[in-house]
């Protein structure tokens, strides 16, 4: 048997795939709730990542098992073949592997019929998004892929997005993907769909749904804006599981489980959470049935989770990783850690919020930290460090305009920014170098090359990235000084001194 390599590239096992003809056998506990090559497909899921495979697969699998329906999911790969090719060798299995302070469990999900891949055939999903089989298209691609303006939320029309609309080569971009499946889902006649963004985006629904308006008025005729405002959803979302990349230890601890070597698997809290807008026009997997909350308004949820858990896991991620921890639960421990958490989210995020009715602030923020303590999960600071011009205006940015807009002052929400800042310069406490994985970087190291190395000048350069940061914060001499100080602690006493200051 050959050897096959992990995520990581380290060879980490051979013997039995997990697949179609070895599923007896694995452990009946771990068996699959339905079968691949018993479905037929219905909904259309772009992003083979992790999150994916952890949350709307087993949502949808569930659903399918408890109220039938063809729901089985043609999982689209954007970009990467690693993860597609993996799952096409175990004809479309994976499992879950569940991590907390118990003995691990891993259950085999059947809900994936069907694997392309985008980059090398994008007319192949533009012809599927154009089939009546198909009445749901779901979305995780991270913030990024959606190509908004971070500060506007709006769709940036550079080069690549505009030949995707206005010539007739393939599509190499998510908004350009799309909306050509979508017009020519107009074309065809094949009826009504929705296309519901699980990504950690504000109003996720309305900001897809604004972007794919835009750029069907720049690639189509105005008939099919009128199709699109009559036949397609755009459905708001909350979604939420902690779901760390995959490492070699994963995919060891899932095959002593099964049995089997899978190398898609993924591994996951127990904890999951789905809130979605009803909004679907051709039918839905019965995700109701299954745990998720099906209502009419999801900014609330949507709103609390953003602010507050990804917020604080932001904040997490960067005091964190300039502190030298390499996890959330690392970084946690480090004294006076959970004190500024504590106070940021009900001195600052908390007064921002109206909850959704019942639920409290605070005991969601107790929860949220409880997760992000569980040591099993072992989630990378780096990883959530990435991409952090494209996190912060919905986790961050949001909660100090808000306070700003009362003439609050954002003392625990400033800290936050500035850790970022700090992050951004590249230099953890210890001098050690920090990686910036994030697609504004050349603009965010431009703005600080060009600005004295002090925290006044660090402080207004990235205050200064407009893409970033809106005018009314970048130019409000109170947030601007209160990043100032932070950086100056920092800079003189390291994280260490910052979280000391919570008392
Ligand atoms: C994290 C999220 O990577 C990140 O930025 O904050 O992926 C987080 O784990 C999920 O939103 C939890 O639902």
């Amino acid at each position: 048997m050959t050897p096959v390599s992990d995520a990581a590239g380290t060879v980490v096992a051979t013997g039995a795939r997990l697949r179609l003809d070895t599923l007896g056998r694995i452990p009946a506990a771990s068996a699959p709730l339905t079968r691949p090559d018993e479905l037929r497909p219905g909904v259309l899921h772009l992003g083979l990542g992790a999150f994916h495979r952890a949350h709307q697969a087993v949502y949808t699998e569930a659903a399918m098992a408890a109220a039938g329906g063809d729901w089985g999911i043609v999982a689209v790969a954007p970009r990467s073949r690693d993860v597609l090719t993996r799952l096409t060798a175990q004809d479309g299995l994976f499992s879950v592997l569940t991590l907390s302070a118990g003995p691990p469990t891993a259950r085999v999900v059947g809900a994936i019929t069907e694997l392309r891949h985008a980059a090398s055939a994008p007319m192949a999903i533009v012809d599927r998004l154009a089939d009546p089989e198909i009445r749901v298209v779901t979305l995780t691609v991270t913030e990024k892929a959606y190509r908004l303006t971070p500060a506007t939320g709006r769709l940036q029309a550079d080069d690549a997005v505009t030949a995707d609309l206005t010539t007739e080569r393939p599509p190499t971009t998510l908004p350009g993907l799309l909306a050509r499946g979508l017009l020519a889902r107009y074309r065809a006649d094949a009826g009504p769909l929705a296309v519901v963004s699980c990504d950690n985006l504000p109003a996720n629904g309305r900001l897809l749904g604004a972007a794919i308006r835009q750029a069907v008025e720049l690639a189509g005729p105005p008939a099919a804006l009128t199709w699109l405002a009559e036949n397609v959803t755009f459905p708001a979302t909350m979604v939420d599981r902690i779901v760390p990349a995959a490492t070699a230890e994963t995919v060891a601890t899932t095959r002593a489980v099964l049995g089997v070597t899978d190398l898609a698997t993924v591994s996951a809290e127990p904890f999951s959470q789905w809130v979605i807008e009803d909004a679907f026009p051709a039918g839905r997997p019965a995700w109701d049935q299954v745990g998720a909350v099906l209502t009419d308004d999801v900014a609330p949820w949507e709103r609390l989770k953003l602010r507050v858990l990804n917020g604080v896991h932001s904040t997490l991620a960067y005091l964190g990783a300039l502190d030298g921890a390499e996890t959330v639960a690392d970084a946690l421990t480090r004294p006076g850690m959970r004190a500024v958490l504590t106070r940021l989210v009900a001195e600052d995020v908390a007064p921002t919020l109206s909850p959704p009715p019942g639920v409290s602030v605070d005991d969601y923020a107790a929860t949220v930290l409880e997760r992000f303590g569980n040591p099993a999960i072992g989630h990378r600071t780096l990883q959530i460090a990435m991409d952090g011009s494209q996190k912060l205006p919905q986790r961050l940015l949001g909660t100090l305009a808000d306070l700003r807009a009362v003439g609050a002052e954002p003392r625990w929400a400033a800290l936050s920014l500035a850790a970022w800042m700090r992050f951004v310069r590249g230099r953890a406490d210890d001098g050690r170098e920090l990686p910036l994985s994030d697609p504004k970087a050349e603009l965010l190291r431009a703005a600080l090359a060009a600005a004295p190395d002090t925290p006044d000048g660090v402080a207004s350069a990235l205050l200064g990235c407009a893409e970033v940061v809106p005018p009314a914060l970048a130019d409000d001499p109170v947030v601007r000084g209160l990043v100032t100080e932070w950086l100056t602690v920092l800079d003189r006493h390291g994280v260490t001194g910052a979280l000391d200051a919570a008392g």
